[in-house]
């Protein structure tokens, strides 16, 4: 345990580690930043100015309205231009004599499984990856959904959609089939490229049977994808059953035995990705795209329970992922980063892809998990790779401090110097442990508040100036203007809890929810005309640091990972037995938030641990296993207003075990609330 006032100092960044910082002072951070917001175009031109673009700005700059009262909310930088960002990404470094250098080191599940790709063969790849598509009718603005684990396949599969201009709309792994043809659906995708399988830990995921599914679904709704392209990740071996189509040898980075994986084959619609890629030519010119074009969308929760797809476009995202990476991890050329997150969130693609590649800088990808073969495994790879930037989430590091200390000491970790975190909230004592065991009192960290939404971080300190606070995300990013204000839009005073809004655009903000501008309207700038509505709280303290404190809709933020409640309550409330369902988040020491359902059954059912094993399976299959619920609870009756909307205030309280339930005199029958106490199970 940290003592109080560790938690609660101010830690100075260690000018040794930073002498040649990007940002070395507060007073040249102030400066950059004043720029930033006052002469928004000075400040992003000059940056745009590092990067290629085919052609130069026709139009405005940037163009915007953030005010639904004036009109349609609209953003646009650099208006006319065009570019590639699988060019910037790639091309440029390789044509800058940079090609032999490594893109990616590739770290396996199992310690003994790795690999690396450079700069040229990752372009290679991409270019031949491009043109399969091509070959499949694939152009640009088309949708591709890529459905993979975190193998070095996946980020050839965004650049080279990428690279011709059709749109990525990735889908984490962990998604059940269910939410892949929702996502599939909603995005109208006419190809899926996914893995026959992939360990995780222990467990081993049958993707290209959910794939399977998940297509049998679309077409059953009435969306044909007509192209399944398939990575062979586990080994070849006699084990591997097509029931139809051809066993060639593949020459896959994994070399694991495999175990009994069938793959079932369609012909004509499932290619594998070893007999296509490699025989295509790799020889493939970019798509110039104007900055506004599209490059991809990836779904976030929705506080109505679907999900919404972000859309993101090509010239403004490229600018802010590359300089938030820049800036915030302080890149330099021989640094060796590390972002454990996956590619099926945005973090993945901000700062897994496209970020660090921009930068041309050397990353590590790892498929596994923190925890197999054992809890020591993401020391013993900063240690295997020298890594100097790390960047991971406050529930992973809630998760390793248990194991304690010895684990992290046995590996060298002399390397680092700066940790990063991201997701949720960290708390002080995670923020602590990271700082003195991890990082050994030397490195800094950096506390990144971001979203899907927001492209790239908003809110962080920068590692070579930036005092740090545990538990403060500190201040603003270049370019980001932040406000912390009441219902009624008004300032509000320091230490006081009010609303996270941003009052400019910067470069990376999404444009659009896909197919639906006014939702993107309504959830975002409607409750306070003028300002881009973030969704989570805020304090500022009186020295100007950010106090981030989480979701004030009805979101559940569990492991770093958005769920809505609205989404559990449907998936319970499809199951036969059950009524009404009604979910809301409890505090958890690990996942920093886990989801606590009440469910209202059908007459003469019983609340039986049969049932409670049946509702979690049915949230797996509905969303996927880590949206499963960590507490049921039987709920005869539910407290409501005369209105009849469940009062979740009442039940945030039930759940936690606290009496002190407010005012309750819109409740329509308070006598569930009693009720609700009497069956609470006593193990939570
Ligand atoms: C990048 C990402 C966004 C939500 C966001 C907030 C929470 C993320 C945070 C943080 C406090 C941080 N969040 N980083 N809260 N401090 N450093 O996680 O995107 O999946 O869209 O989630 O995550 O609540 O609104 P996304």
């Amino acid at each position: 345990m940290a003592d109080k006032q560790a938690l609660h100092q101010t830690y100075l960044p260690k000018s040794e580690l930073f002498e040649s910082a990007h940002v070395k002072t507060m007073e040249q951070y102030n400066e950059m930043y004043k720029h930033s917001i006052e002469n928004p175009e000075g400040f992003w031109k000059d940056i745009a100015e590092k990067f290629y673009f085919k052609t130069p700005v026709q139009g405005k700059f940037l163009e915007y309205n953030f005010d639904v009262s004036k009109g349609p909310i609209s953003i646009s930088w650099m208006q006319g231009a065009s570019t590639n960002i699988c060019y910037n990404a790639l091309d440029r470094h390789v044509q800058d004599g940079n090609g032999e250098k490594v893109a990616f080191f590739w770290e396996g599940n199992d310690p003994a499984d790795e690999g690396k790709i450079t700069y040229s063969a990752l372009l290679k790849q991409v270019c031949q990856l491009a043109n399969v598509l091509k070959n499949n009718g694939i152009k640009k603005g088309d949708r591709v959904a890529i459905y993979m684990p975190m193998i070095v396949e996946l980020s050839i599969a965004l650049l080279a959609c990428a690279r011709i201009g059709a749109i990525h709309s990735i889908v984490f792994a962990g998604f059940s089939a269910e939410s892949l043809a929702e996502r599939m659906q909603d995005g109208e995708v006419s190809a899926l490229i996914t893995t026959d399988g992939f360990w995780r830990g222990t467990k081993l995921v049958d993707l290209k049977s959910i794939s399977d599914k998940a297509i049998d679904l679309c077409s059953e709704k009435g969306l044909q994808i007509r192209t399944c392209l398939v990575v062979r990740h586990l080994s070849p071996s006699d084990e591997i059953v097509e029931t139809n189509g051809n066993g060639d040898q593949c020459d896959g980075v994994a070399k694991r035995p495999c175990h009994k994986l069938k793959v079932k084959w369609v012909e004509g619609r499932d290619q594998w990705w070893h007999q296509v890629v490699p025989a295509a030519s790799e020889e493939c010119n970019c798509e110039w795209m104007d900055t506004e074009d599209s490059l991809f969308m990836l779904y976030t929760s929705g506080s109505t329970g679907k999900p919404k797809g972000v859309l993101h476009t090509v010239g403004g995202y490229m600018l802010y992922a590359a300089t938030t990476f820049k800036y915030t991890f302080d890149y330099h050329n021989g640094d060796i980063y590390w972002c454990t997150a996956d590619v099926g969130w945005i973090t993945g693609h901000t700062y897994v892809c496209y970020g660090p590649l921009l930068n041309g800088c050397t990353s590590v990808i790892f498929e596994g998990t923190p925890f197999y073969p054992d809890a020591g495994r993401l020391w013993q790879i900063v240690d295997k790779y020298q890594v100097t930037k790390f960047y991971t989430a406050p529930t992973a590091i809630r998760a390793l401090m248990k194991y304690g200390d010895e684990l992290v000491k046995k590996y060298d970790r002399s390397s680092l110097k700066v940790l990063g975190t991201v997701g949720e909230p960290i708390n002080p004592e995670a923020w602590v442990w990271y700082y003195n065991v991890v990082g050994d009192a030397r490195c800094s960290i950096v506390d990144t508040f971001w979203q899907t939404e927001t492209g790239g971080h908003t809110i962080t300190s920068l590692p070579g100036c930036t005092p740090m606070k545990p538990g403060s995300a500190s201040f603003p990013f270049f370019g980001i203007k932040p406000s912390i204000v009441d219902e009624n839009c008004k300032p509000v005073e320091a230490d006081q809890e009010g609303y996270l809004v941003f009052s400019q655009p910067w470069p990376g903000i999404m444009r659009t929810v896909y197919g639906d501008h006014q939702r993107f309207e309504t959830t975002y700038f409607k409750k306070f005309p003028g300002y881009y509505c973030t969704g989570d709280g805020a304090k500022m303290d009186k020295d100007g640091y950010i106090w981030v404190t989480g979701r004030i809709d009805d979101m559940v933020n569990v492991s770093g990972h958005l769920l809505s409640t609205a989404e559990i309550e449907s998936a319970l409330i499809e199951h036969s037995s059950v009524v009404e369902a009604a979910v809301v988040s409890q505090p958890h020491s690990i996942k920093g938030e886990s989801t606590y359902c009440f469910v209202t059954l059908c007459q003469g059912i019983e609340f039986t641990e049969d049932l409670v094993t049946e509702l979690k399976a049915a949230v797996r299959t509905k969303i996927g296993a880590f949206a499963q619920p960590d507490m049921l609870q039987n709920a005869p009756g539910l407290p409501k207003t005369r209105s009849g909307k469940i009062m979740r205030r009442v039940l945030r309280k039930i759940a936690r075990g606290d009496r002190d339930l407010g005012d309750v005199s819109t409740m329509a029958d308070e006598s569930v609330v009693d009720t609700l106490f009497s069956l609470r199970p006593s193990t939570v």
